[in-house]
């Protein structure tokens, strides 16, 4: 029983912090990495920013496709498309050209003129579905949350430096091996 009880608080304890330290995803096609950021829509988009990246940039059906691979259909994410600089024209904040729209059905809205930042899954059909809405961080149950897209870090000249002398170091052991 006292076994029991450990090999369950292990596991809860994996899952959970498997859910807070999630690794960024990397996709093969456009190069870049992707990872959850929370918080309403100019929140994920600053965290986005530290990463060095923005919210994601859906450039064409197969990058919105892998989306639903790797995030799920359920739970709604903040993109970077917003008109919150001229009402009715939508950008990325990226500021890649807009090639590529998933809208739900007779969206966009403004509904009450302030939808100006878009969330995807929005329909129970899978297919990811656009709504504009607004800037919320918290809706009824859903905590919301962004996804950041970036390219993916350069190794610090410092560690490539380290990363230098260890190859080094290993050179040098495997000569005295020879010897
Ligand atoms: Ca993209
Ligand atoms: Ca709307």
């Amino acid at each position: 029983m006292k076994y029991l009880f450990i090999a369950v608080f292990l596991s809860t304890l994996l899952l959970s912090s498997q859910q807070l330290f999630a690794a960024p995803i990397y996709n093969s096609a456009t190069d870049h990495l992707y990872d959850i950021v929370s918080g309403n829509w100019t929140e994920a988009e600053s965290a986005a920013q530290i990463l060095g990246g923005h919210l994601v940039t859906v450039n064409n059906q197969s990058e919105q496709t892998w989306l639903l691979d790797n995030f799920g259909s359920t739970l709604r994410y903040w993109i970077g498309l917003n008109d919150v600089a001229l009402e009715g024209t939508f950008v990325w904040s990226s500021g890649e050209p807009v090639t590529y729209t998933n809208w739900g059905t007779g969206e966009p809205t403004n509904s009450q003129g302030n939808e100006h930042y878009v969330a995807m899954n929005w329909g129970s059909n899978g297919n990811g579905v656009w709504n504009d809405f607004p800037n919320l961080s918290q809706v009824a149950w859903n905590n919301y949350s962004g996804i950041a897209e970036y390219v993916c870090p350069v190794p610090e000249p410092t560690s490539m430096v380290l990363f230098g002398i260890g190859l080094l170091g290993a050179g040098a052991i495997r000569r005295r091996k020879k010897i």
